[in-house]
């Protein structure tokens, strides 16, 4: 599938998915309280936001379900994917750790792979890319040495690694993501804007501090229903917002981003 992006440029997206975990209940939870999860529901929104991907131009490949590992559905968790390298992750979680070969197989064909390895623990939803930059939250789930590895298996590619501290979050994006060429939306509670020079930041409504994370395809942004106030400042500035519900992966700490990897094909 292909579309016509900004600059008029023709890119060709994939977003790979991953059908809901049976298991999803019993997540891996950090800073929230466990509440029942509706799996039925769960997987019609998780349908419905794979739709948006596909109206937002992206082909779809979802990954076959993990009965045995609850998180699987955050497949952003799993593998930076680079134009010129993937690298499959080391996930800060154990508990998350056999969601990666699934992925890497995935890949294969795609890209040269390279893989995190013990002690480095790395995830994806600490990764943030602007430009040739890779902003790596420094999480209780991506360390020291796995920082060091991402940064040198994407060095020879041109990329740069900046670890950021942050405070109160799972990842680095759920407290900043890009939602336009020149824009960044962050949290300021959690992430300091000072750290991404040459972005305008978008500061959330501090009554949604859950409002920095938002996927970008193209010019859409694919954003929680969750977070009505900042979606409407996003609207106001031109933005163009595409609502989807993910109330029960969110009862999981999932937010919008981690629902999918997307890259050029
Ligand atoms: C976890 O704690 O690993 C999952 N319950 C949530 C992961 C969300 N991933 C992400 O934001 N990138």
């Amino acid at each position: 599938m292909t579309l016509q992006a900004c600059k008029g440029t023709t890119i060709a997206r994939i977003a790979i998915t991953r059908a809901v975990s049976r298991a999803l209940e019993h997540c891996e939870l950090t800073h929230l309280a466990r509440r029942p999860i509706d799996l039925a529901l769960a997987r019609r929104q998780h349908a419905a936001y794979e739709q948006a991907l596909r109206d937002a131009g992206c082909e779809v490949r979802q990954l076959a379900e993990q009965p045995d590992h609850p998180d699987s559905v955050f497949v952003e968790d799993t593998v930076i994917v680079l134009d010129e390298v993937a690298v499959i992750t080391r996930p800060g979680a154990a508990s998350r750790r056999g969601e990666t070969p699934s992925m890497a197989a995935a890949l294969n064909g795609l890209r040269e792979l390279v893989h995190i390895e013990a002690p480095g623990t790395l995830d994806g939803g600490d990764v943030l890319r602007l430009d040739r930059t890779l902003y790596v939250g420094a999480s209780a789930r991506s360390n020291a040495a796995g920082i060091t590895q991402l940064a040198r298996s994407v060095a020879p590619f041109g990329y740069r690694v900046e670890s950021v501290p942050l405070r109160d979050c799972l990842h680095l994006k759920s407290a900043v993501t890009r939602i336009s060429v020149d824009r960044v939306l962050l949290n300021p509670a959690w992430v300091e804007a000072r750290h991404f020079p040459g972005f305008d930041v978008v500061p959330v409504d501090p009554s949604e501090p859950h409002a920095a994370n938002a996927v970008l395809v193209g010019e859409a942004v694919i954003y929680a229903v969750s977070c009505p106030r900042t979606a409407e400042a996003l609207r106001k500035t031109g933005i163009d917002v595409r609502s989807v519900d993910m109330s029960e992966t969110e009862k999981a700490e999932g937010g919008v981003t981690c629902c999918s990897v997307i890259f050029s094909a």
